[in-house]
């Protein structure tokens, strides 16, 4: 449910916003920063899938030994619908189209990849730790929030934490600016921020809407936040 990474001390950390199948903007970006697989790494606030061209390379993605992914709602949706759980319709609409027209072998490769997806990712800095999570943390501690995951005994408790940290707007609705004291950084996607990279208290909201007109795709080094 949360998985964590020590500090990188060879070579620099980033974070991307919803990429929504827009791969060839993240490689764009990835060149414009001079990004070296070799060295660096790359935090994904989830929603690779849905809405753009090509949902399906996030396959490919997720092998990348240098690309670390939480999962979105998006991504929920797609492992939701497949165990029966969630409306294909919904989710359809919600730009899931791709997933559906899959025969039922690739779809449940696919969910199969998506349902190891951490719900939260933790990186050690050397500013001190910088939490992932695609929407927001329950409850007002990242360590309330870890021990959340880990101890909700039931399938159902663990949804419910779980549909905080992967739907959530309450925060950034409310303009809430307390921020998570036992952080350095929450970096989150999920609420498209058109204006650019928006920060609440020490919460980062990186889904500047790529896949939406007037958007574009942030990627943003750690150091730099
Ligand atoms: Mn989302």
């Amino acid at each position: 449910m949360v998985e964590h990474f020590a500090c990188n001390a060879a070579g620099r950390d980033f974070a991307v916003g919803d990429v929504h199948g827009c791969f060839r903007l993240l490689e764009r970006e990835l060149e414009k920063a001079g990004f070296d697989p070799h060295r660096d790494r790359l935090f994904s606030v989830g929603d690779l899938i849905d809405r753009g061209p090509r949902s399906e390379a996030a396959l490919n993605w997720l092998d990348l030994p240098w690309f670390h992914a939480v999962r979105g709602n998006h991504e929920q949706m797609a492992i939701d619908v497949a165990a029966g759980r969630y409306d294909a319709d919904n989710y359809r609409i919600n730009g899931g189209t791709w997933f559906l027209r899959l025969s039922p072998a690739r779809r449940s490769a696919i969910v199969g990849r998506l349902a190891r997806l951490p719900i939260a990712i933790e990186v050690a800095t050397r500013h001190g730790t910088v939490g992932f999570v695609h929407a927001d943390i329950a409850g007002r501690t990242w360590a309330a929030f870890r021990d959340s995951l880990r101890d909700t005994q039931s399938d159902d408790g663990l949804r419910a934490v779980a549909r905080t940290a992967l739907w959530s707007r309450t925060r950034i609705a409310a303009g809430d600016t307390a921020g998570v004291p036992d952080l350095h950084r929450l970096v989150v996607g999920h609420t498209p921020v058109l204006d650019g990279v928006k920060t609440l208290g020490n919460v980062v909201f990186i889904d500047t809407g790529a896949v939406f007109p007037g958007g574009r795709l942030s990627l943003v080094e750690l150091d730099a936040l």
